[in-house]
């Protein structure tokens, strides 16, 4: 319940404003993944909501989520600007093949899950976008733009 309040206010927070902040976009993020409504993401549920939920190209069982997937999503649901999107997908796909997968999760699972609990929180994620999206140290998304 509370989470759904959490991801209630943020979509109004959003609607207000052009450029969501990062904080905003990590609660959506983990709302979005949160299936069993405890507060954080699983690295279980981390892998579905980003490989498993997103994967939309012609093999949907390969577990990897193409850029191009990526990029539609993710702009579309977290109002981030395509090319700002572009660069942070470079940074997540750490075996630059053009595809995130679990081992490009795996790679990030010590900015991820800092802590090494299993479970990724609003806060957690935010630093990680921080750290890997070209908006990150502005806070926001359109830095490029704004
Ligand atoms: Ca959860
Ligand atoms: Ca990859
Ligand atoms: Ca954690």
């Amino acid at each position: 319940m509370k989470v759904l309040v959490l991801f209630l206010a943020s979509a109004i927070y959003v609607g207000a404003n052009q450029h969501h902040d990062l904080a905003t976009v990590a609660h959506m993020v983990v709302a979005d993944a949160d299936t069993n409504h405890d507060g954080a993401i699983s690295v279980e549920e981390l892998k579905h909501e980003l490989i498993a939920k997103w994967d939309r190209d012609a093999n949907p069982t390969d577990m990897r989520v193409s850029k191009h997937d990526f990029l539609t999503q993710w702009t579309a649901r977290y109002g981030d600007f395509h090319h700002d999107a572009s660069v942070f997908f470079d940074k997540l796909d750490t075996n630059k093949d053009g595809q995130l997968s679990e081992s490009d999760l795996l790679f990030h699972i010590f900015t991820l899950d800092p802590d090494l609990n299993g479970l990724v929180t609003p806060q957690e994620f935010e630093a990680f976008i921080m750290k890997n999206h070209p908006c990150g140290h502005h806070g926001k998304f359109g830095c490029g733009t704004a």
